[in-house]
C-alpha cells in the first residue's frame, strides 16, 4: 500500500525516533511516501524556503494514498491539517497515540468514529497494531 506518514515538525520533534522506526518498519512492505517526517535533518525551527513546494508535494502525496497513518501525539497543526484533508478525499486514517508523553489527543481525532485509534506503549506495540489494521484495509 502506499502509506502517507504524518508526524510532528513544527509542533515539535521530540517523538522524531518513534516516527523514524515506524517508518523502516512500515517499509518492509509499503511504499512510505513522506520520509522526511523522520530526518533528523528537519527541525523544528529547520529551514523555511520552498514553503509552496512542501504544501504542493505533500498535498500531491496524500492525494495518492491508500491510507495516512498519522502520529498524533504532539499537537500539529500540519498533522492536523493532514488528517482533515484524508477524511475529506475518503482516504483511511489510523492515528497513533504514544500513551506515555505528557500530551493528550485532540477530541477531534479521539472523538472521531472515521480514524481507527492506536494507543501504544512501545514502538513494537505500535507495530502490532498497525499491522492488523493495515490488513484489515488490505
Ligand atoms: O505543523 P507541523 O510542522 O508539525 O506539521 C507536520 C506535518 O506537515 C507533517 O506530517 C508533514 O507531512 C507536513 N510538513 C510540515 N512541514 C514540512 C516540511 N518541512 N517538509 C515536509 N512536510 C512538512 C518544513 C520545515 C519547516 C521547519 C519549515
Amino acid at each position: 500500500m502506499k502509506i502517507y506518514f504524518a508526524g510532528s515538525i513544527r509542533g515539535g520533534r521530540l517523538l522524531v525516533e518513534n516516527y523514524r522506526q515506524f517508518i523502516s518498519f512500515l517499509k518492509k512492505e509499503h511504499e512510505i511516501m513522506s520520509e522526511h517526517v523522520a530526518s533528523p535533518a528537519i527541525s523544528k525551527s529547520g529551514e523555511t524556503k520552498a514553503l509552496d513546494f512542501i504544501y504542493e508535494r505533500d498535498i500531491a502525496w496524500l492525494d495518492d494514498a491508500d491510507v495516512v497513518v498519522a502520529d498524533v501525539t504532539l499537537p500539529s497543526l500540519g498533522v492536523g491539517f493532514e488528517i482533515g484533508y484524508a477524511q475529506a478525499h475518503n482516504t483511511p486514517i489510523i492515528a497513533l497515540y504514544y500513551v506515555n508523553a505528557d500530551a493528550s489527543m485532540s477530541a477531534m481525532v479521539n472523538g472521531n468514529p472515521n480514524i481507527t485509534k492506536i494507543h501504544y506503549t512501545t514502538v513494537e506495540d505500535a507495530e502490532e497494531q498497525l499491522t492488523r489494521a493495515l490488513n484489515k484495509l488490505e
